[in-house]
């Protein structure tokens, strides 16, 4: 229709998969409304957290009155990207102690990985990315619009909801070499399945025998298994062998950073001469896309990794969100399980049990969830890692838990358990029931 206006002819653009969940979600006017879609860390009462030690170290860069608002250099802040890389790599990183890293500050995962694909387009011999099947939202269109030429290999079964290995590794041996393959570090994002140390190590031994890239996306470290350093393994494994590889980090979920944007671009070279050479060309990518990076969200960063009392604490905050994952895995897996269980009229235990039962639903301790049995096999929630379960919901079920019970989540099943609390859980269990059982 002619407006007037010369942007008339434009259609309205589809929200975001991911972030347009939450924009539904505010929409919404019940108090019973769940969001579970955006990965963000909530605590116990639903609250967006702040770190003690994030507060510490911003009240101690508040108080430094040396400080001043000047542009950083392109790359960033200096020590930011030292201690960034020594977080990813290891102190005693053979690679770190050689000069053999270039390291950019960017705009958190998305920024770092914008970046480097970047890079890659316009100075590396291969265009083609190979990206895990599924993988987050986000990566195709990054790289797509970098200049690179997405491809895929097949990662996720499910059937068996956990790696498909043997696809995984046809796929990859059967790319171009030199071929770019993205992997995630840690706690695929939206499957939860990692592959073991074991599988790690077959897939390196198959990418440097092909001469493949690898291209590390970390933006769960420390958030899988509660340790820096265990989350780090894979990426540690490729830099190990003395090959090159590039890392992109993020500080949004380990620090809950989210909106300040900090990340960095790390890119492990052979010689401390081409690490050199990789950050003067990767200056010219950053100059004239946004210039240089903001500088508050890397001051708090490098004031928590320089001091290690500040640093112990921050693993301390850290274990402590990824445990509290963990235990909503468990607690949401024994919600559906347990129904099961006491459909099952045994003895007088069971009698007396559901008296209890009972008592609680009418007291409202406890949901009417519990008396009934969920199909299926829901063990996966507990073995998948990270942020999210991969439910196995199709696009059907999640329409109607967000209709029926207000949870909100991703269409192709995912749900972030960060954004669970134990108040939450029996809800959240209701509504998969009613999903399962009335929506086939
Ligand atoms: N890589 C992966 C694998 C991610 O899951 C995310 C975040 C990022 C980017 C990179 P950032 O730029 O904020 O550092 O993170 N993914 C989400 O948690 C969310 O933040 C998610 O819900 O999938 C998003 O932006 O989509």
């Amino acid at each position: 229709m002619d407006c007037g206006s010369v942007f008339g002819s434009l259609v309205q653009a589809p929200e975001d998969p991911i972030l347009g969940v939450t924009v539904a979600y505010n929409k919404d006017p019940s108090p019973d409304k769940l969001n579970l879609g955006v990965g963000a860390y909530r605590t116990e009462e639903g609250k967006p957290l702040v770190l003690n030690v994030v507060r510490q170290a911003e009240q101690l860069l508040v108080n430094d009155q040396s400080r001043v608002k000047e542009y950083l250099p392109i790359v960033g802040l200096a020590d930011f990207n030292k201690l960034s890389a020594k977080l990813i790599f290891g102190a005693d990183s053979p690679a770190i102690q050689e000069n053999r890293v270039a390291t950019v500050q960017c705009l958190s995962g998305t920024g770092s990985l914008r970046v480097g694909a970047e890079f890659l387009a316009r100075h590396y011999h291969q265009l083609a990315i190979y990206i895990p099947q599924p993988t987050w939202g986000n990566h195709p269109k990054v790289f797509t619009l970098a200049g690179l030429s997405v491809k895929t290999y097949r990662y996720y079964d499910p059937a068996t909801r956990g790696l498909n290995f043997q696809g995984l590794l046809e796929d990859l041996g059967a790319a171009p070499s030199g071929a770019i393959v993205l992997l995630h570090a840690c706690a695929h994002n939206p499957t939860g399945v990692d592959p073991t140390l074991e599988q790690w190590e077959q897939i390196r031994q198959l990418m440097r025998s092909k001469g493949l890239l690898p291209f590390f996306d970390s933006a769960y470290q420390g958030f899988a298994s509660g340790s820096l350093d265990a989350d780090a393994q894979s990426v540690r494994m490729f830099v190990a062998d003395g090959g090159e590889c590039l890392v992109a980090q993020s500080y949004a979920k380990n620090m809950g950073l989210y909106g300040e944007r900090v990340g960095a671009l790390s890119i492990v070279c052979k010689t401390a001469d081409v690490a050199r050479k990789v950050e003067s060309q990767l200056k010219l990518v950053i100059r004239p896309m946004y210039s240089n990076p903001p500088i508050h969200g890397a001051s708090i960063v490098a004031t928590i990794l320089k001091d290690s009392k500040m640093y112990d604490e921050w693993t301390v905050e850290l274990k402590a969100m990824a445990d509290r994952i963990i235990s909503m895995r468990e607690q949401l897996f024994v919600a559906l399980s347990a129904r099961g269980f006491l459909l099952i009229p045994l003895s007088l235990i069971f009698y007396s049990l559901v008296l209890v039962l009972a008592f609680k639903i009418l007291s409202k301790d406890i949901s009417i969830s519990y008396l009934t049995g969920t199909p299926g096999d829901w063990s996966h929630i507990i073995k998948q890692i990270g942020m999210f379960t991969f439910t196995g919901l199709n696009s059907e079920q999640v329409a109607f838990m967000t209709k029926e019970y207000h949870i909100y989540m991703t269409s192709d099943g995912r749900i972030s358990m960060a954004g669970l609390s134990s108040k939450t859980v029996p809800h959240l269990a209701d509504a998969i029931h009613a999903a399962v059982t009335r929506m086939g």
